[in-house]
């Protein structure tokens, strides 16, 4: 790694040698919410990136997902390498049909482009509002990237802390495809599912057919730590209420996690405790991804 890319300070690693999960994942089940880093020799992070994380390649999220019992992967664009969607997209073509990707692109990008992308198995782009990782991108920019990537049947993949959801309830209500929200919005789980937040949140699920959530991240939102108990009331909530609209993934290498690592056998095992009946398992881990991603 160059002397600029070096990882940054108090960055954690994913963990190498993660538990087999004892929860046994249905045949055919997504990780539908995971990332590539590199390896930055070959694909060096962004000069605008907020983080420099570990390099955590293709061939790594490749051994994991067999080892958790994983049929499939969708690779998101990590902020990391900015709109720089290589390692992205060259691990969507070294898994074949086995993937799917979700890309970050400027106004600037071309139905060329997108095209290209397609082929390689991209499948939506994300819009970040998360302020801590990128810096601000005017809406109608990225209302302008929504109509060039509508007609090739993609969705939009967003990204926002749940206090920011009322601000942006009017520029989600005018996007013009499906809407995956990342980690349900990232509600404070410190408040209960009965505050007007998660409410928010709910309410704009119940009124729009078009918005689904990904129910990831116990790690990220918990305040008590693994096994994650406090997490389990809102993905549950979402998972009962919305059974065909709701996605499911590792978040696997785990960027800017500062307090502890997570063993991705344990976030398996995570899964029926937030979905413990089996039809609800099958949907969030097999059919949802599948109508999404690979129709
Ligand atoms: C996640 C969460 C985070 C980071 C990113 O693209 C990213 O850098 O998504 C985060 O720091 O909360 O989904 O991986």
């Amino acid at each position: 790694m160059s002397e600029e890319q070096k990882m940054d300070a108090g960055w954690l690693v994913f963990d190498p040698d993660p538990k087999t999960p004892d929860f046994k994942l249905p045949e055919g089940a997504v990780d539908a919410h995971c990332h590539v880093f590199g390896p930055a020799p070959e694909f060096p992070f962004a000069p605008e990136r907020k983080y420099t994380p570990c390099n955590a390649g293709k061939d790594q999220l490749f051994a994991l997902r067999d080892h958790l019992g994983f049929a499939r992967n969708v690779i998101v664009q990590a902020t990391c390498h900015g709109k720089d969607n290589r390692a992205m997209i060259d691990a969507c073509r070294a898994a074949g049909e086995r993937a799917r990707g979700i890309a970050s692109v400027g106004a600037e990008i071309t139905e060329d482009d997108l095209h290209e992308m397609h082929a390689a198995g991209v499948r939506g782009v994300r819009f970040n509002f998360v302020k801590r990782l990128v810096d601000a991108t005017p809406k109608q920019v990225f209302l302008d990237i929504a109509d060039k990537i509508k007609p090739l049947g993609w969705h939009i993949v967003v990204y926002f802390e749940a206090a920011d959801l009322e601000e942006l309830e009017p520029f989600l209500r005018q996007l013009p495809t499906t809407i995956v929200v990342d980690h349900m919005g990232r509600p404070d789980v410190t408040k209960g599912v009965d505050h007007p937040d998660f409410q928010r949140f709910l309410r704009l699920m119940e009124e729009n057919d078009s918005i689904w959530s990904k129910v990831t991240c116990p790690e990220r939102l918990s305040v008590e730590g693994p096994p994650y108990a406090d997490v389990i009331p809102y993905c549950a909530e979402i998972v009962s209420r919305f059974p065909d609209r709701v996605l499911w993934g590792t978040d696997w290498p785990h960027p800017n996690m500062k307090s502890h690592m997570p063993d991705d056998g344990a976030l398996v095992d995570f899964i029926p405790k937030i979905a413990p009946n089996p039809e609800h398992q099958r949907k969030l881990l097999v059919d949802n991804p599948m109508r999404l991603y690979w129709a």
